[in-house]
């Protein structure tokens, strides 16, 4: 067991050392990869003893259900949010689809905002009518239009702060006032993990991430985690994750995650300064007409960002539109020509790695949003989302600029 007391410590401490124990059969400091689908028991009682958890401990009986290297990752998810406990899945859709189906049920209701991630847009729009579970659409920065949008069937408000793409910031703490005891404030916080904000603290019921993104942070395995109460992640875990999903992580991107997690605090720091640097030079650039980025004064959520985000972070995400005439070009024309004319950021979806990507949500992240639905969002087809990696912000500063040049 570990003498750290978490509750007393920095996050810098706490992220690298939080869920790994020494490993109790050799002592080793790094979290050993247990690549087993099983577990075997000595005898018939002992087996049945571990099935019913009489037994004090962590005791795995299949990795389905647990396994000690995805365990000591959630543990480290659950100590990261101050939350109880963890369920970690083999992707973010994973997460976002577990806990969905873990708390609604026919003829329930549920509200998400108008703009999420493209998977979850699907769930929304599609597969959760299907299966007979009412769904609103209400702008979540708008809160007297979610305390009309709510019913006595209402069981889940459902956003992400910061938004896909468009980076909106939503208030958790207002939107869990307005949801009240009995409605569960379900929070996406994949756009800016802790430190940079601790969504359960504002009062959010469940955070969930994909760990693909920042949490990982090396775009080389994908992931997912949920974390909330006790008894909330045993029904997320026994209902849906091991049940009706399935969906666990393997060992191995267990291990991968533990070890990308050590340096977090390092690498959101390092992202979020390299996105203000470059929402800075995007805003002052005669070629761009608006620029999504919380951390700029100009930014309409500037002011809820610096109360509900920490220590003067606002996350790795921009994007931006160019103006509607770029060299006589239109905005959409002229976005793509930029993009191609990039030489450091790789043109592609996903986000939170040390490279930087960029990508057009029109076409790529957003192409299955109904095209009402996402120019009410805000998506246009000028739309560029980046995310800002690792390298050195005068580099992209640079690059930007001949690439600018080149349209
Ligand atoms: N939640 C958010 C906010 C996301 O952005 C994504 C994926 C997911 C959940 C799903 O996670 P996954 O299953 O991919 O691990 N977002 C992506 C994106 O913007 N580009 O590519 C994937």
């Amino acid at each position: 067991m570990s003498k750290i007391d978490y509750s007393n410590v920095d996050f810098e401490t706490l992220i690298i050392h939080a869920g790994q124990d020494h490993d109790p059969a050799y002592g080793a400091l790094a979290t050993p990869i247990y690549q087993t689908s099983t577990f075997c028991f000595d005898t018939v009682e002992e087996g049945a003893a571990k099935f019913a958890k009489q037994v004090p401990g962590y005791h795995p009986v299949y990795s389905r259900s647990g396994n000690p290297t995805t365990r000591a990752f959630e543990l480290k998810c659950a100590a990261m949010e101050g939350g109880e406990d963890a369920v970690a899945t083999a992707s973010g859709m994973g997460a976002v689809g577990s806990t969905l189906l873990a708390f609604l049920q026919t003829g329930d209701h549920v509200i998400f905002d108008t703009s999420v991630y493209g998977g979850t847009d699907a769930v929304a729009s599609t597969n959760l009518p299907a299966l007979g579970i009412e769904v609103s659409r209400v702008d979540t920065a708008d809160l007297e239009a979610l305390k009309a949008a709510i019913k006595p069937n209402t069981k889940i408000i459902y956003f992400e702060t910061p938004n896909n793409p468009m980076i909106k910031v939503t208030d958790v703490a207002a939107v869990k006032k307005v949801a009240g005891e009995n409605i569960r404030v379900v929070v996406d916080a994949t756009f800016a993990p802790p430190p940079v904000q601790h969504v359960l603290k504002l009062g959010a019921d469940i955070v969930l991430h994909s760990i693909t993104k920042y949490i990982n942070g090396h775009g080389d395995a994908l992931g997912g985690i949920v974390v909330g109460s006790a008894a909330d992640m045993a029904l997320v875990r026994g209902k849906c994750m091991t049940k009706i999903n399935g969906c666990p992580p393997s060992p191995f991107n267990s291990y991968l995650v533990l070890r990308g997690m050590k340096t977090l605090a390092l690498r959101m720091k390092q992202h979020c300064d390299n996105a203000m640097a470059i929402a800075k030079y995007l805003d002052a650039n005669p070629y761009v007409k608006v620029v999504y980025y919380p951390g700029l004064e100009s930014d309409p959520g500037h002011e809820l960002a610096c109360r509900q985000m920490e220590n003067g972070m606002f996350g790795g995400m921009v994007s931006f539109e160019l103006a509607d005439d770029v060299k006589g070009m239109s905005s959409f024309e002229a976005g793509k020509k930029l993009l191609n004319n990039l030489k450091i950021p790789a043109i592609a979806v996903s986000l939170g790695d040390p490279d930087t990507l960029i990508e057009h949500p029109a076409s790529m992240t957003h192409a299955g949003v109904s095209k009402e639905d996402r120019l009410a969002a805000g998506i246009t087809d000028g739309l560029i989302r980046l995310s800002v990696g690792l390298e050195s912000a005068k580099d992209l500063i640079n690059d930007f600029e001949q690439a600018f040049a080149a349209i």
